[in-house]
Order: C-alpha cells, then sequence, then structure tokens
C-alpha cells in the first residue's frame, strides 16, 4: 500500500467536535482562537522562509510574476465584464493563485492538468497566452477555444491544458482517464485535476480516488478547499469536513497543505508528482485556501461576513510571498516595480487583443464538435 500522509486541519473551537445526528453546528468566524490562528501563520511563515532557501532565484521569480499576472489579470477581467465586454458565467481565482501557480510549478510540460470553470489561473499558470485567455473571456475568435467556450471553458491543447469543466465534478473522471491512458501507453507522464470542495460530495470523485488506487493510475487530485460552494459553507454540506482524510477509504496517500502558501503547494504536488511517476500511484492534496471574491461575477456575496474575508486577506498569498521574498532578500522594491510594470503590460496588450480579435464566424457554428464529423 501507499505510503499515508494524512495531516488534518487542526479543529478549531467547540464545534469542531462531532455535532450530534442530524444537527448542523454553526460556527461564526468569531469562534476561531485568534491566538492559535496567529501562532500557525507565524509557524506557515517560518516554512515558507524555509523553502525559499531551498529554491533558485528564477523559479522563485517566475511563480511570483504568474501569481501576479494572474491577479492583474483577473482585476482587468472584472473591470471588462461590468462593462459589458464579458457575457455569462465569470468565476475569479482572486486568493486562490498559490494553489494554481505552486501546483503546476511542480509538474513537467508534457503532464496533463484539468479543472472546474474556476480555470484562468490554470490556463496563465499553464502557459496559454494572456491574450488567447482574454479574449476567449471576451467570446472572441482569437480565443484559446476560438471564443465558442468562454470563460468556463478554456482549452489549449499545445499546453496540455484539456480545460475548464462547467459541471461540478465532471474533470474528476476524465482526469482518472487520462491517468489510465498515460499508463496504458506507458509513457510518465502525470494527470493532475483540480475541482472544489464542494465536488467531493459527488459519486464520480469516490468512483474515481477507488479506481485511481485500484488500478495504481499516475494521477494527482487536487481538491481546492475554498470552503465555499456558492453560497453554501463547507461544514453546512459536508459531515467529515477534513476532506484529506477521505483517502483513507481507499488506502491512497493524502496530504493537507495550506493554499496561501506557494512553495508548501509546490513541494506537496512534487511529493505527489514523484509518487505518481515513478511508483505509479495517486496522491489526494487537500489544498486549503479562500476566495476573495463572490462565486461568480453575480454573486451578492450575503452569506458571508466582510470580517471573515478580511481575516484570509491578511494571509493574501500574492502578498505573502512578496513579504517573504523581500525578508529573505531575494527581491527588492525595484524588482516588484518591474513584475507589476511588465504584467501590466502585458494584461494591456491582452485587452487590446481581445478588443480587436473578430467574432467567431457564423460557419463555425458547427466545428470542433464531433472528432470526425458527420458530413
Ligand atoms: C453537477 C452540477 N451541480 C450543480 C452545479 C451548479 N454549481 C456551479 S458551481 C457550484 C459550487 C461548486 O463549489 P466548489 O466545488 O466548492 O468550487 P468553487 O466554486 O468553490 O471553486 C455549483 C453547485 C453544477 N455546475 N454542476
Ligand atoms: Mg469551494
Amino acid at each position: 500500500m501507499s505510503e499515508l500522509k494524512v495531516k488534518p486541519l487542526k479543529p478549531r473551537g467547540p464545534s469542531a467536535a462531532p455535532a450530534s445526528a442530524g444537527v448542523v453546528t454553526e460556527r461564526g468566524p468569531d469562534e476561531i482562537d485568534q491566538a492559535e490562528l496567529r501562532a500557525e501563520h507565524q509557524e506557515r511563515q517560518q516554512h515558507l522562509h524555509a523553502s525559499i532557501e531551498g529554491l533558485e532565484r528564477e523559479t522563485l521569480l517566475n511563480m511570483l510574476s504568474q501569481m501576479v499576472l494572474i491577479r492583474r489579470f483577473e482585476e482587468k477581467a472584472a473591470e471588462a465584464y461590468t462593462l459589458g465586454k464579458i457575457g455569462g458565467f465569470c468565476h475569479l481565482y482572486i486568493g486562490q493563485e498559490a494553489v494554481a501557480v505552486g501546483s503546476i510549478a511542480a509538474l513537467r510540460p508534457d503532464d496533463y492538468v484539468m479543472t472546474s470553470y474556476r480555470d484562468h489561473g490554470h490556463a496563465l499558470a499553464r502557459g496559454t497566452s494572456p491574450d488567447e485567455v482574454m479574449a476567449e473571456l471576451f467570446g472572441k475568435a482569437g480565443g484559446c477555444s476560438a471564443g465558442k467556450g468562454g470563460s468556463m471553458h478554456l482549452f489549449d491543447r499545445d499546453n496540455h491544458f484539456l480545460g475548464g469543466h462547467a459541471i461540478v465534478g465532471g474533470q474528476i473522471p476524465l482526469a482518472t482517464g487520462v491517468a489510465f491512458a498515460a499508463k496504458y501507453k506507458g509513457t510518465d507522464q502525470v494527470s493532475c485535476v483540480y475541482f472544489g470542495e464542494a465536488a467531493v460530495n459527488q459519486g464520480v470523485f469516490h468512483e474515481s480516488l477507488n479506481m485511481a488506487q485500484l488500478w495504481k493510475l499516475p494521477c494527482i487530485y487536487i481538491c481546492e478547499n475554498n470552503q465555499y460552494g456558492m453560497g453554501t459553507a463547507l461544514k453546512r454540506a459536508m459531515s467529515l469536513s477534513d476532506v484529506s482524510q477521505k483517502a483513507c477509504a481507499y488506502g491512497m496517500a493524502s496530504e493537507f497543505v495550506d493554499g496561501m502558501d506557494v512553495l508548501a503547494v509546490y513541494e506537496a504536488t512534487r511529493r505527489a508528482a514523484a509518487r505518481a511517476r515513478k511508483e505509479s500511484q495517486p496522491s489526494l492534496i487537500e489544498v486549503r485556501t479562500y476566495r476573495f471574491m463572490g462565486h461568480s461575477m453575480s454573486d451578492p456575496g450575503n452569506y458571508r461576513t466582510r470580517a471573515e474575508i478580511e481575516k484570509y486577506q491578511e494571509r493574501d498569498p500574492v502578498k505573502v510571498f512578496i513579504e517573504s521574498l523581500k525578508q529573505k532578500q531575494i527581491v527588492d522594491d525595484a524588482t516588484i516595480k518591474e513584475i507589476e510594470d511588465r504584467v501590466r503590460a502585458q494584461v494591456e496588450h491582452a485587452i487590446k487583443f481581445a478588443d480587436s480579435s473578430p467574432e467567431p464566424a457564423p460557419e463555425e457554428l458547427h466545428t470542433h464538435i464531433y472528432a470526425n464529423p458527420i458530413k
């Protein structure tokens, strides 16, 4: 059996004890012990500092640039949405950047990546050009899905990014199948799939993990636990909210990781990728994160308090990483400005590209639907 590395979240407050049957225990943010939380944050900051020492400056700067790019790109996308340039659903990733960036940095370019509809960050971290991602959001022909997928259905075959999936949990069995294909063909590629914690209650999650462990498939299951499925808090919807523990049911290796620490995510994914590539063993990684924006652009957000959001913003993954890199003298203010200027230019370019890209032609309506279309 594979090595189990279950590190559950430290239970917090009195309601962390099992609730009596049928009773949903409400726990407000105020019930979190602030001293305990501060101590935990300090401990994690120390972890970040120690990890920085083990990495090349270039690797660190690449990760930082990608996180800043995703942040600024999405701020601009939100602006474009309110101007009516983007239609339909648009789910922002702001607050969760460390997850896609840290994990994708630990993969090889020929590994496969799949995610949910909250997919802008993963596509950008995978290397899809900001021009093509923005044009896709605008529904333009220059988009990475030729303007026919939109925000939720980004796709980039060249970068082995197999989507953007709008059905909650739908990408989990697909990624399991991709891992099976890699094993069947005898390549040493890894399949890495991201999903929210609300997808964990879907049957396909359990069916996939069971099959992946039984058949020893090289798949990494990354649960981005941002603690809400639309307006429903995790604790109101899941009987056992430590997602990483669910791997025990399948004898699968699992880890719990702080999603505000890009290097913790990187290290956990490196371990999982090595396990997948060398031992052909799957892993489940629960990454505890938080989205700073609404579920989608049309979310009024009345299910959580501003105070709660601000509490998590103190550990903004971009801010925390910049502070740590400064403290370790890897970057100074001038370097940060350079990155910000470069990213701003990239995002401006993406907006211009998307604006000037044409609408998909009407005759494209029937293309890209079937692999072998019936004439
Ligand atoms: C099968 C299915 N059921 C319901 C929905 C509607 N829906 C869209 S997003 C969402 C919440 C998912 O939350 P989570 O998996 O935690 O991901 P997050 O949005 O937090 O990233 C729901 C219920 C859907 N798209 N697909
Ligand atoms: Mg969620």
